[in-house]
């Protein structure tokens, strides 16, 4: 296949007005009747045939102006050969099988209610339509059906009728006075409970808020109410945005394949990110309801009120969005935690997303199938890059340019050219350059060489960027890459930056502007030996090399004012001693003391005046995978995983007391509460159990089954149980025996209870997630279970995914092709977890390629699973 290209877009030949939709809900046959008013698009081609777009549709009727019409119908488009050049209302009737849909996409059940999902494509699994972003229209939507079955009838906008049938049916009349692509349609139909509010918007209007759940779900409901409501008020107050219909509804359901879909005035939730009680979800969960449930709303004015031209802009609203959201959550939590855990997350899904061969720019200019690009690229890297923006224009420019984007390009399907060019004109800056980083794919590198001449009290800096090849770009450009520093002295004070450069006032600012290839930057008046505090704040989705000092990392960890980047310094420091490990284990020098290391880690745990989530992350070692992404090449995941324990051993080991001390301290207060602080307590007394239990199993393993017992909160029951499951033996087979019975009417639930065995780094886990599959409570049909289950083994467990024998890869490749018939976004997301296979040692690395290569010669492949066969082998 050919692709589809940025290049080749062309505007709609045809606009549709309006949609006027009646659609009656039946398991296996549900009418759907369109009347679409059509007129040729002004800037289309004159003369042009319409064509709609379908997806396995079986035209039922077909009327033009209320006339029957000449027309080709196949599954995938309808053509009118004879276009009238005037204006004309198309009248389609459809028919589709919720039932059958296993796809989870067009209009599907869950449960036993029925529900849509649009984007991307979806619309065109229910009716013949222009399935493109650029064709907005104002949609009235008639539902109607059986009222024992479907109380519960909604849609996009605001209801204006609603009333019985006869054969105990009803209907419900939605209409959104937004116009809106298709992608954003949806309904709901079903026997759903609800919690309600209202909602003051500044302006005073009444908007009615609501969450629709399965009965008996109610309660579970209310933080993502909370949350729904903090977004809103956060909106109107940090980027003035006010809510614009009376009616804001969420419904939760239980099979679908995204997090969740900002429909207009109708948000659709897998009910992962909605339901959460103390006994049910994580502070994780918490902060993950939080956080969709922002992003979601948020999307009304990024997505919704300016949507994309075309699916290669994708990242306009979801990488803005992503941006909003992360800083919502900024703002309610603590900002620094919330800024380590972006980057954790991105460095862990998009670097490797990067350096592999699945890598494309945040802007793709070719796609097979769009599915496949809702990737960490669009939306983290697209995230980061607007907060670059930020950086660099600096907050009140940063906020122009926001107020004139949507004062200009509200109503409309714009492209980022056009958000760009409002930041230009709020900031006076050319921003063409720096829109490459929405062209060029791949993670540049910033090499730093530092020279301190102590006698003039000089520092010089010498920068140099590269950006290794990706598929399809061999040459880069190079980047203009914000670059945020202080300089830290052997007293552990900041040193005040001085300089004579062009461009000092950055410099002095703490800002360095990285543009050109190579830069050399000097500062005056430094006068002891200083650190340098790099790349603050993960100022650019970069690396840095070379690594710095253990004295320089110790400093840093001690002393930096910036807390990423002492989070920073203890991750770098962890790595460090991991690459000595794995050397002297290859025979290499013994690895240097740790000790200074782990003292350093030692005095955070001992400082009841440090915030505790800082300090558990600074416990929180680099995941094998963060080291597999350092190594980069020729990668054994066992070699690491050997490394990575014996660093947790020892570290274990040496902190133990203090360790037990902070434990004691931080005895939970009655009561729960998900707040920040809460959960940043629970966060280190958590890590605290991890690191004793790795320094010593027995007493870890004592103290962990005694919490798994005691605990009052799904946080320190599935801390308990996550240690116990790194040690072999009774206590943890009866710990995970329990736990399935406490919970076993709970599928979020359960579905941690799948994932944490399939982790298990063991060689007997691979029989064990077999046998998972086989599970009473196992369904290929529920995407979150698979995600739980062979997801979690996938992109979890790599000493077992990668295990020398295949049969990781084997079970991966077997789940694969099994799923793809039914649901080919779900199997090629999947797939996607062989993408970094040409960075491992040769015997995996031969596996890999082989196991792909069965893939993708299966027979009948979806294009999702083949498009990420073939460019993985690519
Ligand atoms: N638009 C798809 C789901 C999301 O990013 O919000
Ligand atoms: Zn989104």
């Amino acid at each position: 296949p050919q692709g589809i290209r940025l290049a080749d877009y062309r505007p709609p030949d045809f606009l549709i007005d309006s949609v006027d939709l009646d659609i009656s809900l039946h398991r296996s046959k549900t009418r759907v009747v369109s009347r679409l008013a059509i007129r040729r698009n002004p800037k289309g081609r004159p003369g042009a045939e319409l064509t709609l777009d379908g997806d396995g549709l079986v035209l039922r009727r077909l009327l033009l102006d209320g006339a029957s019409v000449a027309a080709e119908a196949t599954p995938d488009a309808l053509t009118l050969h004879a276009t009238p050049d005037a204006p004309f209302v198309l009248e389609i009737e459809t028919e589709v099988d919720p039932a059958a849909n296993t796809q989870l996409s067009g209009l599907y059940r869950s449960g036993s209610a029925y529900c849509t999902q649009c984007e991307a494509e979806g619309f065109r699994r229910i009716t013949y339509f222009l399935d493109r972003p650029d064709v907005l229209s104002v949609f009235t939507t008639r539902i109607e059906a059986d009222v024992a079955e479907a109380p519960v009838l909604l849609g996009n906008g605001n209801r204006i009728d609603a009333g019985a049938l006869e054969g105990g049916r009803h209907f419900a009349l939605w209409r959104d006075p937004f116009p809106k692509p298709s992608y954003l349609f949806a309904l709901v139909g079903g026997d759903l409970s609800h919690i309600s509010e209202r909602f003051a918007t500044r302006s005073g209007r009444m908007v009615d808020l609501a969450i629709y759940v399965e009965h008996g779900k109610e309660k579970y409901a209310s933080y993502a109410m909370d949350s729904l409501i903090r977004s809103m008020r956060w909106d109107e107050e940090v980027f003035g945005r006010e809510y614009d219909l009376d009616v804001f509804n969420i419904v939760a359901v239980s099979d679908f394949n995204m997090g969740a879909m900002e429909n207009k005035g109708l948000n659709i939730f897998n009910d992962k990110y909605v339901l959460a009680s103390p006994e049910t979800a994580t502070d994780g969960d918490y902060a993950g309801v939080e956080s969709v449930i922002a992003h979601e709303y948020f999307h009304n004015w990024t997505g919704n009120r300016i949507t994309c031209r075309d699916w290669f802009q994708l990242c306009l609203k979801e990488g803005l969005t992503v941006f909003r959201d992360q800083e919502f959550s900024a703002d309610q939590r603590s900002r620094a935690v919330k800024r380590i855990s972006d980057v954790r997350g991105l460095r862990l899904q998009q670097f490797p997303e990067d350096a592999g061969p699945l890598a494309h720019s945040v802007r793709p200019n070719i796609y097979h199938e769009i599915n496949n690009f809702y990737t960490a690229t669009v939306y983290e890297k697209g995230a980061e890059i607007i907060r670059m923006l930020k950086t660099l224009i600096g907050a009140d420019d940063f906020a122009k340019g926001m107020t004139l984007y949507f004062d200009r390009f509200d109503g409309t399907a714009a492209t980022i050219e056009d958000f760009l060019s409002c930041f230009a004109e709020a900031s006076g800056r050319d921003l063409s350059q720096f829109s490459l980083w929405y062209e060029q794919a791949g993670t540049p590198l910033v090499t730093v060489e530092s020279d301190y001449d102590a006698a003039a009290k000089r520092l010089t800096l010498s920068f140099e960027q590269s950006t290794p090849a990706t598929p399809g770009q061999s040459e880069k450009k190079p980047f203009v890459i914000p670059l945020a520093l202080g300089l830290i002295g052997e007293n552990g004070d900041e040193i005040p930056l001085v300089s004579r450069e062009a461009g000092a006032q950055e410099c002095e600012r703490g800002l360095i502007e990285l543009t050109t290839q190579k830069r050399v930057v000097a500062f005056e008046n430094v006068g002891s030996h200083p650190v340098v505090s790099l790349l603050r704040g993960f100022s650019a989705p970069v690396r840095l090399a070379p690594p710095q000092a253990a004295e320089d990392l110790q400093r840093l960890l001690a002393h930096d004012s910036d807390p990423f980047n002492r989070w920073q310094a203890a991750q770098s420091l962890a790595l460090r001693s991991i690459f000595a490990r794995i050397e002297a284990a290859r025979g290499g020098p013994a690895a240097e003391a740790d000790g200074p290391f782990f003292d350093a880690l030692g005095r955070l745990v001992e400082a009841p005046e440090r915030d505790p989530s800082l300090v558990a992350q600074a416990l929180s070692l680099p995941s094998d995978i963060d080291i597999a992404r350092e190594i980069g090449r020729d990668v054994d995941p066992d070699v690491i995983f050997s490394a990575r324990s014996g660093l947790r051993r020892d570290l274990g080991r040496r902190l133990s007391a203090a360790l037990a001390d902070a434990r004691a301290r931080l005895v939970p207060a009655e009561g729960f509460s998900p707040d920040a602080g809460s959960a940043g307590r629970r966060a280190l007394r958590n890590a605290a159990l991890d690191l004793i239990a790795a320094g010593d199993p027995g007493q870890g393993g004592a103290l962990a089954e005694r919490q798994f017992g005691e605990a009052t909160n799904m946080t320190d029951r599935l801390a308990a149980l996550s240690t116990l499951s790194l040690l072999p033996g009774e206590a943890r087979e009866a710990a995970f025996e329990a736990f399935y019975a406490r919970y076993a009417g709970d599928h979020l639930v359960l579905d941690k209870w799948f994932a944490l065995q399939s982790t298990i780094p063991e060689a007997e886990t691979t029989k064990r997630v077999a046998q998972l599959m086989e599970h009473k409570d196992f369904s290929l049909a529920n995407p979150n279970r698979v995600r739980a289950v062979v997801g979690a083994f996938a992109n979890g467990n790599p000493t077992r995914f990668h295990a020398l024998d295949g049969s990781g890869y084997d079970l991966l490749a077997s789940v694969v092709l099994e799923l793809d018939p039914k649901n080919p976004q779900l199997a090629a997301r999947l797939l996607s977890a062989l993408r970094s296979w040409r960075s491992l040692e040769e015997r995996r690395r031969k596996l890999a390629e082989a196991t792909l290569r069965r893939v993708l010669a299966a027979p009948a492949l979806s294009a999702d699973v083949s498009d990420i066969a073939t460019r993985a082998l690519g």
